[in-house]
């Protein structure tokens, strides 16, 4: 087992794994910019290491300084979190070379998940459902004509770099296919250094229900069940629920298997998720598989019970899973809680947290980095919280998440507290009946007005 992991991350997510390095004996190293000197990250760390200024470019993103940090302590593995560099083929290589064990994905399956359209023609071979669509990319207008006409409009075109929406265009026919051609190409060229597109059938409002699987590094995977995404907005999640109210037994099995099949092809080693489309009809298609631990592991932990961030740092010292996949036995659901003014297009919120009360009573967990007089500095992203509740029914769920949102004080920001509040009134998301068009149809009534 490793004697000293290096966290290279900040907020919640750092806490999270300092939290579980020290339930297993495992030191850890804190590494920060100068804006989070005061963090709790830095706190709760056996050490901690400045690695630059405020600018994540030069410090959380900054792979010699973030390597130098590991070399000086002497950590011998380093655990990524999410976002950052948790994704970052060069630097789980650079980890490797030396002698670092970087605590998720291999460079190549990182390589092999990263460029969209070479995941999908790999999953295709694996087996798993992928939308009708393009084999790889499209080499000309020409090309992406014919395509469409094939598969039939609606289609969407998408960046092979993309992910997160960038360079996606959904197109209902020929005469908006070049418009949608040029502008997605240059999009993607501007935003990734890359315009590379391909094509599928448009999947008219679909969910998006992912899958946990854990891989260790014998070729063996597991799933660990569902997580419903589909409440989002500009592609940002905001709630995340499991068991998903659209799932049925049947189709748990058919995803989960489709999941370990997906992840067992690429020799899948670490903690990923396999996210997938799922139509009115319950059909699914492969989306994206992401190689990294997400923000919405918890709600997962809560309902198979037990800790994601132990089970990647078990895989990674070269333990061997059970084998064995896992199945909800409580509802669980996360919401986001951003320092953001829902009342005005969720813009961000920085600035001091004036006082801050945490809710709390059976079922209810959360996970933050923040406390009363804690400054959001402007340079990251806006979650503070994320707010956890898990019961036995997807009702009493709901309801505990009411009265959890009720305890919550955070003053100084505006936070989406009241955004959520909002939410659980809505009668269709009470039911349970939503799909990805959920947020474009919401109506946030401001009390203020
Ligand atoms: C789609 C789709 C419909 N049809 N692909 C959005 C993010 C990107 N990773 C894939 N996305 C989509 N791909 C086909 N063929 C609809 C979306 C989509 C979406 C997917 C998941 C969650 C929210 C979404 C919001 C808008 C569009």
């Amino acid at each position: 087992m490793f004697k000293k992991v290096l966290i290279a991350n900040r907020g919640e997510i750092a806490l999270r794994v300092i939290r579980t390095c020290k339930e297993m004996g495992i030191k850890t190293v804190a590494v920060y910019s100068k804006a989070d000197a005061d963090s709790l990250h830095v706190r709760f760390a056996d050490e901690a290491v400045c690695i630059g200024p405020a600018a994540s470019s030069e410090s959380y993103l900054s792979i010699p300084n973030i390597i130098a940090a590991a070399e000086i302590t002497n950590a011998d593995a380093i655990h990524p979190g999410y976002g950052f560099l948790s994704e970052n083929a060069k630097f789980s290589r650079i980890c490797a070379e030396h002698g670092i064990k970087f605590i998720g994905a291999t460079g190549d399956q990182i390589d092999k998940m990263g460029d969209k359209a070479t995941a999908k023609e790999t999953m295709k071979e694996a087996g798993v459902p992928c939308v009708p669509g393009s084999e790889g990319i499209l080499d000309s207008l020409e090309h992406a004509r014919k395509t469409a006409k094939k598969i039939g409009y609606p289609v969407m075109m998408k960046a092979t770099a993309g992910g997160g929406g960038k360079g996606m265009r959904a197109i209902f026919a020929e005469s908006e296919l070049e418009g949608a051609w040029k502008s997605a190409r240059r999009e993607s060229a501007a935003a990734f250094g890359n315009d590379g597109m391909y094509m599928e059938k448009l999947i008219l409002e679909p969910r998006h229900i992912e899958i946990q699987v854990i891989g260790d590094s014998y070729g063996k995977a597991c799933h660990l069940s569902e997580r419903d995404c589909s409440v989002q907005r500009r592609h940002q999640k905001l709630v995340e629920e499991t068991p998903s109210p659209f799932m049925t037994d049947k189709l748990r099995k058919k995803m989960g298997d489709a999941a370990v099949k997906a992840a067992e092809f690429i020799a899948y080693e670490g903690a990923g998720t396999v996210e997938f489309l799922v139509d009115k009809d319950r059909n699914f298609y492969f989306m994206e598989m992401n190689t990294r631990i997400q923000v919405e592991h918890p709600i997962t932990e809560q309902v198979v019970g037990f800790d994601l961030i132990r089970e990647q740092i078990k895989v990674a010292a070269g333990e061997k899973i059970s084998g064995k996949n896992y199945f909800p036995e409580m509802h669980s659901i996360e919401v986001r809680i951003n320092a953001e003014d829902a009342f005005n297009d969720f813009r961000p919120s920085p600035g001091m947290i004036a006082s801050f009360h945490a809710p709390g009573g059976h079922g209810v967990r959360l996970d933050t980095h923040c406390y009363s007089g804690y400054m959001i500095p402007p340079f990251y992203d806006s979650m503070i919280a994320k707010l956890i509740v898990t019961a036995r029914t997807r009702e009493e769920a709901i309801d505990k998440l009411e009265r959890a949102l009720g305890e919550f004080v955070i003053e100084g920001v505006k936070t989406t507290i009241p955004f959520h509040q909002q939410l659980l009134q809505n009668e269709d998301f009470r039911r349970g009946v939503y799909t990805t068009k959920f947020m474009e149809d919401f109506e946030l009534k401001d009390p203020a007005k």
